[in-house]
């Protein structure tokens, strides 16, 4: 029997404000006692997590003094060094505010654009001195009601000038980060800038220092717009792009549910699970969710135990679907192999086009490979339902 215990070397961690949810939602008020980062790493540390990450308005109020400041960031230096956690990421809240209600870096406005970028400097400074090396940025606010408010062009060349000033505050400090961009169709922006994760990685190779930034896809993010998070992820990581990725999860077409991953689409989460582990990745795993608002604190501890468990037992899955021999005998008829016309058609030159172009392939004959698909996915849905 497999152990299901969370695996350190899987790095899972929690934001504050993810076990820190009070439950508050548009129609109704908390329904939780808000509890503090402190309080927060012990909740973690019981329940096995590898880290924590947090915005700088999670861990320090807006309005504290450097004392304050100073007195809350070593209690939370203790309080992870006592339960055994690390800080891989940290980020900035530029959406909460209502100085930031049309947006941070995309502002209309040059005094909050610099606002913008003075607060992620500090949020900067904050996240290296708990030793995050990955810092995220969620456009929360990036976006537009109507589009007679912000020029869409204007808005993409300001927050590129903001990502190439801050990617050389972070070189020039020696942080080390590496900036990880979190794409969101909608909400709480009716639309959002950088809807989905390929719009960022459009956006990489245009910016000062590609080398520096990646992309920390979001399950529920790309389900909300009806779209395949499993491909999204995929292009992130044949780019090598995927530095950090948020698990939670999501009903198509609904509210931004933030739920506890794997609790609703299982077959997509272990698509997801089997992707990571069959390409290696090596980043942290980190649950942007929180548990549902019935939940009382005992239950945020199942919350936060269920969301390991189900990658748990979804990477058992996984090893499970890559074992199994009448699956593996199908994906090898599947994959035709022809190694004749895949040297031909592995590079282009005037001589291996005169030659495809006299290869016999015969269509008709072509379509009659066998693609024995509904026997591979039930194969598929028997491993997940356990029976197999
Ligand atoms: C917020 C949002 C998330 C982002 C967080 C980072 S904050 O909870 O819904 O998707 O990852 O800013
Ligand atoms: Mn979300
Ligand atoms: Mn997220």
């Amino acid at each position: 029997m497999a152990n299901f215990e969370p695996d350190p070397k899987l790095k899972f961690t929690f934001g504050l404000w993810t076990v820190g949810n009070i439950g508050r939602d548009p129609f109704g008020g908390p329904v939780r006692e808000s509890i503090s980062p402190v309080e927060v790493c012990n909740l973690l540390g019981e329940v096995g997590a590898y880290g924590v990450n947090f915005h700088d308005n999670d861990l320090v109020p807006i309005d504290a003094s450097q004392a304050e400041r100073d007195r809350i960031v070593r209690d939370f230096k203790k309080a992870m060094r006592v339960n055994g956690l690390v800080a891989p990421m940290a980020t900035t809240n530029l959406f909460s505010e209502p100085v930031f209600r049309d947006g941070a870096f995309t502002s209309n406005n040059a005094r909050i654009r610099a606002y913008a970028i003075q607060k992620t400097m500090r949020a900067m400074d904050l996240g290296a001195e708990c030793g995050a090396k990955i810092y995220v940025f969620w456009g929360g606010r990036e976006g537009t009601e109507s589009d007679a408010t912000k020029d869409p062009i204007e808005s993409i060349k300001r927050f590129r000038e903001a990502i190439n000033f801050l990617c050389e505050y972070s070189l020039k400090q020696r942080y080390g980060y590496r900036f990880a961009f979190e794409a969101k169709p909608n909400e709480p922006r009716g639309h959002m800038y950088f809807a989905v994760t390929g719009s960022y990685l459009a956006l990489i190779p245009t910016l000062d220092h590609p080398d520096m930034c990646g992309v920390n896809p979001e399950f529920a993010h790309e389900t909300m717009a009806g779209l395949n998070f499993v491909h999204h992820v995929a292009q992130a990581l044949e780019l090598k792009k995927l530095f950090h990725v948020d698990l939670n999860d999501q009903e198509m077409g609904r509210y931004d549910q933030d739920f506890r991953f794997a609790s609703v689409n299982f077959k997509s989460a272990f698509f997801l699970v089997k992707l990571l582990e069959d390409y290696g990745y090596n980043g942290p795993r980190h649950f942007d969710s929180h548990a549902y608002r019935q939940s009382n604190y005992a239950d945020v501890k199942n919350f936060a135990a269920g969301s390991m468990r189900n990658y748990m037992i979804l990477r058992e899955k996984a090893r499970r679907w890559n074992a199994d021999k009448q699956i593996q005998s199908l994906l090898k008829q599947i994959n035709v192999e022809d190694a004749g016309l895949s040297k031909l058609t592995k590079k282009f030159s005037p001589a291996n086009a005169k030659k495809l172009l006299a290869e016999p392939l015969n269509y008709k004959k072509l379509a009659q490979a066998p693609l024995l698909y509904e026997k591979l996915d039930q194969l598929t849905n028997e491993v997940l339902l356990g029976i197999r």
